[in-house]
């Protein structure tokens, strides 16, 4: 169990740190499937990883013993991001090379999402080491919390609160699907919640930000290359949408007295989708979908539902956005039902760092650029520090879902890309 959360963040150490050698695997699969018993989820498959659950802290555990078998300070600050320190010989932590990715998962998530990132970043610390390579800068691999938004709904969480990007009060409000608030699940694993919040001690001793990644559809199989430097991340939003009925007996009801809010949502679902289809390079998703009180003979008194909006142009995720809101309206009306749509999690899209995706470009020439579909802390951190991303072939092109795969050879294919861009940043 890491330490917990203490109020300042990381310091200069006493003893600059130098890099040893682990006794366990230096091998991307060897050290995933070190983990790959944590947090199986036996009825989705794949990996249920919530932020504070045990398979979640049990996966931070195995990270700091794994950075403090190679020689890493490993300090856990107030907002719960775990930062493993390769120091300079001065010991001083500004203008970090900073690298790494989340451990958190979705419900049913695959095997990559994550951890493949804060693997890579551990084996390349073990290919920079016996290199021999010595440090103008400062290296940290960082562990950032909640990246997924699965429990508290707001994606990159950790990140957001470092940078400032969402205001403590609200993050501690946040509740999950039980109704247990942020700051209550913190506590719970020994982070005290009155000291979330923005970090500027912490960010300004971050340089750049280069976080590994699986890839998350085919580009690269398509590109037939391993390893690909990210361009850009589309921008992406999440919507809850709630749809109020009458709640009642499934038996003494008759079908012509009804205000039934599952039958509105089921509409509003189809419509949902057209929406998007009329808007070129739209995406909406209904992934998540909640009927109250959930009985198979009730008659749902309201069904929550979250809707997932993506575009590389802002103004169409909000063109899109409004179509929806404005359709379903209608719709619960047609049903005697009502239609809120609230606004959970926003996220612009990112245009990575163009200084620093040409330097990486040098360091790994054969690697090509490629956009993401995705959303990941690289870019929240993007607003504060150059950013970049390394993604990593899939051969399958699906992403949280069990099915996401990267072939062992193309892990380490990774590692080593990584090592020799942080190598290129370090100098
Ligand atoms: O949802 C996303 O885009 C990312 O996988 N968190
Ligand atoms: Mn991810
Ligand atoms: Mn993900």
């Amino acid at each position: 169990m890491p330490s917990p959360a203490t109020p300042a963040t990381p310091t200069t150490p006493t003893t600059p740190t130098t890099p040893t050698t682990p006794t366990t695997p230096t091998t991307v699969s060897g050290l995933l499937r070190s983990i790959a018993a944590v947090g199986r989820d036996r009825v989705r498959g794949g990996f249920s990883r919530p932020v504070f659950s045990s398979a979640e802290m049990d996966l931070r555990s195995w990270f700091v013993e794994q950075a403090e078998e190679r020689g890493l300070e490993v300090v856990t600050d107030s907002n719960g991001i775990i930062w493993a320190w390769w120091d300079t010989a001065s010991g001083v932590r500004q203008d970090a090379v900073v690298t790494g990715s989340h451990l958190d998962s979705v419900p049913g998530g695959g095997e990559y999402d994550g951890p493949l990132g804060v693997a890579s970043a551990l084996v390349a610390v073990d290919i920079l080491r016996a290199r021999g390579t010595s440090l103008e800068r400062p290296l940290a691999i960082a562990v950032f919390p909640e990246e997924e938004g699965s429990r508290f709904g707001i994606a990159c969480l950790g990140s957001r609160l470092l940078t400032g990007a969402i205001d403590a009060d609200s993050a501690r409000r946040l509740t999950d699907a039980d109704g247990t608030t942020y700051a209550d699940a913190a506590a719970s694993q020994g982070q005290d919640p009155g000291l979330i919040g923005v970090d500027a001690r912490t960010l300004a001793q971050l340089g750049v930000f280069v976080e590994l990644h699986v890839e998350q559809g085919r580009g690269l199989i398509d590109l037939d290359q391993p390893v690909a430097i990210g361009s850009s991340i589309l921008g992406h939003g999440r919507w809850k949408l709630s749809v109020g009925g009458q709640g009642n007996h499934a038996g003494t009801t008759l079908m012509t007295d009804r205000r039934d809010p599952v039958v509105a949502a089921a509409k509003m679902i189809v419509s949902i989708r057209e929406i998007a289809r009329t808007h070129p390079g739209a995406r909406a998703t209904v992934g998540r979908l909640q009927p109250v009180p959930g009985g198979t003979n009730v008659i749902a008194s309201r069904v929550d539902l979250w809707i997932d909006v993506r575009h590389p142009d802002d103004a169409v995720t909000a063109a899109v956005v409004e179509a929806i809101r404005a359709r379903t309206e209608v719709q619960a009306a047609e049903e005697g039902c009502t239609a809120l749509l609230t606004l959970e999690s926003l996220s612009p899209t990112v245009h990575f760092d163009v200084g620093l995706g040409g330097r990486l470009q040098e360091l790994i020439p054969a690697a090509p650029l490629l956009h993401t579909g995705a959303g990941h802390d690289s870019g929240i951190l993007s607003t504060h520090i150059p950013t970049a991303m390394l993604f990593v072939r899939n051969p399958t092109g699906i992403s949280h879902s069990p099915e996401e795969f990267v072939e062992d050879d193309d892990a380490e294919a990774g590692a080593v890309a990584l090592a020799d861009s942080l190598a290129g940043l370090l100098s």
